[in-house]
Formats: structure tokens, sequence, C-alpha cells
């Protein structure tokens, strides 16, 4: 297990280099291109400043969070070649700067939703949240618009105002679009690339879709155990891989997230471990990594990982803002680096105990 944290660019993050750097056992950042749009190509030298810039803080890249996939492409729509062969291309030039794991996702429209941001928690820190009923009042189209006024002067992954101006014309092209098409779609782009994974030994490892269910009618598959077996089976080979969210496919109660791991060895290419607070069925909330702070067992799934013999990099994901901290929200310092801290403290101790 290699413990890092996402990082998205001196432009676009608050927290510094310098900062995770000095997050105790943080060797690997999870960065990205922010301001390249899905479907262009990354060229090897911006890729190349990229890693320069890491490596001077004395860090390196762990891997790519995300090169994003273009609806073309999820939709099965007549361009979706051009756009296949730009990813070939981007990946080409990430094998050739020697990275080696890439995350994506392939949800519809929209990335990941919450009903809630800044929701408060009792002690006084904000966390993002999640409740079905606010959901199922809002039109799809205003979305952006409740989701933009929160972001603390930040832009958050999916939801770039670019994007969001064409949210319309986005859901017209997934009409047509059910959970079987979308799995056709996802072979047919997985098959096409993995001749040049293989080639650089590039990991691919997909996101769930977050909530595990689908939302405004669009549909969803990477939500459980079965069909994120089913997409390992369709095209099988070690580089398509999955990231483990625990905080995603754990908003399905149903969900058993020691067990999927488990079900998963081998094919776990980087893991995302963060804590949930359900307060029902429909309304949960982003918690502290800790336990007893949230719904879920944290020593399970970390033992679940170490049992497997995950050896990806894994990552505290969202964390709650604490201590008056001004950031993108889920994305501040202070709780992802308590995160980094308990989910390595953990993992030592389930090590010392298999010795
Ligand atoms: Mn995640």
């Amino acid at each position: 297990m290699e413990m890092t944290l996402r990082w998205y660019g001196s432009k676009f993050d608050t927290v510094t280099l310098k900062q995770i750097r000095q997050i105790p056992g943080v060797k690997g950042v999870i960065t990205t291109l922010y301001d390249k749009a899905a479907g262009e190509v990354w060229s090897r030298d911006e890729i190349k400043k990229l890693k320069d810039e890491v490596e001077k803080s004395g860090l390196y890249i762990s891997g790519i969070e995300s090169v994003n996939v273009h609806d073309e492409i999820k939709t099965g729509g007549e361009n979706r070649d051009k756009y296949i062969d730009n990813y070939i291309e981007t990946l080409e030039n990430l094998g050739k700067e020697d990275i080696h794991l890439v995350c994506y996702n392939f949800m519809p429209v929209f990335d990941w939703t919450r009903s809630e941001l800044n929701r408060k928690r009792s002690d006084g820190s904000t966390v993002l949240a999640y409740n079905q009923d606010d959901i199922d009042k809002i039109v799809p189209e205003k979305m952006f618009e409740s989701i933009s006024k929160d972001m603390n002067g930040t832009v958050m992954p999916g939801w770039e105002p670019e994007r969001m101006e064409k949210v319309k014309e986005l859901f017209k092209m997934y009409e047509d679009i059910d959970d079987e098409k979308l799995f056709e779609n996802l072979k047919y782009f997985l098959e096409k690339i993995m001749p040049v994974c293989n080639k650089y030994d590039i990991k691919m490892a997909i996101h769930p879709d977050d909530p595990a269910w689908s939302v405004f009618g669009l549909p969803r598959i990477i939500i459980n155990k079965e069909n994120i077996l089913r997409m390992m089976n369709m095209v099988d080979d070690v580089h398509n891989g999955v990231t483990f969210c625990s905080g995603s496919y754990g908003t399905n109660r149903n969900n058993d997230l020691p067990d999927m791991i488990r079900s998963l060895k081998g094919r776990i290419h980087f893991a995302h471990v963060r804590n949930l607070k359900f307060n029902s069925d429909r309304d949960f909330e982003e918690a502290a990594h800790l336990s007893s702070d949230g719904s879920f067992d944290m020593y399970e799934i970390m033992k679940a990982l170490y049992d497997i013999g995950f050896d990806g990099p894994i990552r505290p994901d969202h964390g709650r803002m604490i201590w008056d901290e001004v950031a993108m929200p889920g994305y501040g310092l202070y709780d992802r680096a308590l995160g980094a801290a308990y989910l390595n403290g953990l993992w030592e101790a389930i090590e010392k105990q298999n010795k």
C-alpha cells in the first residue's frame, strides 16, 4: 500500500505540495491536468512539466485522477473513434513519462451528486451530504446552480462551468442509453485501449458511480459487486481494473464493502478510503475517517485490502472542512491529513498483527 493525496495542481488547489510532503507517510500524489477538457490530447510536454513540478517538491506522481472520458465515447456517438484515438494518444504519452495508473469513470452527465456541500455537523465541521428527498425536488438542469454556489470559489471536478452550460444537450445525448448500452460502450472503449495499456503497463481503474444508483433517470452501471465483476469479465485483462472507493460503493447499504474488496483480488489498482454516516437509507453525510464517527468499519475495509495483498496507491478521500480552512469542499488539507494518518495507523497495526 502506498499512501497518497489528491492534488489538483498549483493553479487550482488551495493545498500546496509542500504541505502534502509534510503529512507523515505520504510520498505520492494523485493528480491531473485539471484544465484539460474530456477528449483533448495530453501532450508529453504538459505531462513532463507536471511531473517535474511534483518531483521538485520531493513527491512523485502515483497516478492520474482523472483522464476524463468524452460523452461521445460513453454514448457510442458517431465521433467516438476519434475521441478514443485521442485517449490512446494521452495514455501513450503518460506511459512514456512512466505513469502507470489512470482513474476514470463512466458516469453519464453528472460525475457525482450531492444535495449539500456544506452541511454542518454537531462538532461545527462541514461536510458533503446527500438527501434523496432534496435531490428528488431538484430539476437536473438547475443542479449546477445549486452546487456551484457552495464551491468556496473553487471549481469542482465534474462540475466545470463549461460542461454545465451544456447540461440540456448532455441529457439529450443519453436519451436512448440504458444500462445495457452503457455496458456495451464501455466494453468497446476498453477493448480499444487495452493494447496501449499492455504496451506501457498502464492500469485503468474505473471509479464507481456516486451515489451507487440511478439519479435523474440516468443509467448507472458501476454500482455493485455483480456489475463490477461483469465488467472485469467482459474485458479480462489485468489492466482493466477498479478504483475501490468505499464512500461511493458504500452509499448503497446492500454493498458489503470487505466482501467486494475480496472478490476483486488482483484487480483493485487504486483505493479511495473514507467513511460515511447514515442518518437513514435516504440521507447520508461524509464523516471523519475514524470508524466511530460514521457507519463503516474502517478496520475491516483496510484488513480486506491487506488480505488481498493490495499494493497500489491509496488515498484518504473527502474530508470534513475543519479548523476554519477555506478550500474546495471535501478537499481541504487538515481532515484529509488526519485521514491519512489514521489509515496509516490501521495499516501498521494490521501488518504487525499478521507477521
Ligand atoms: Mn472516490
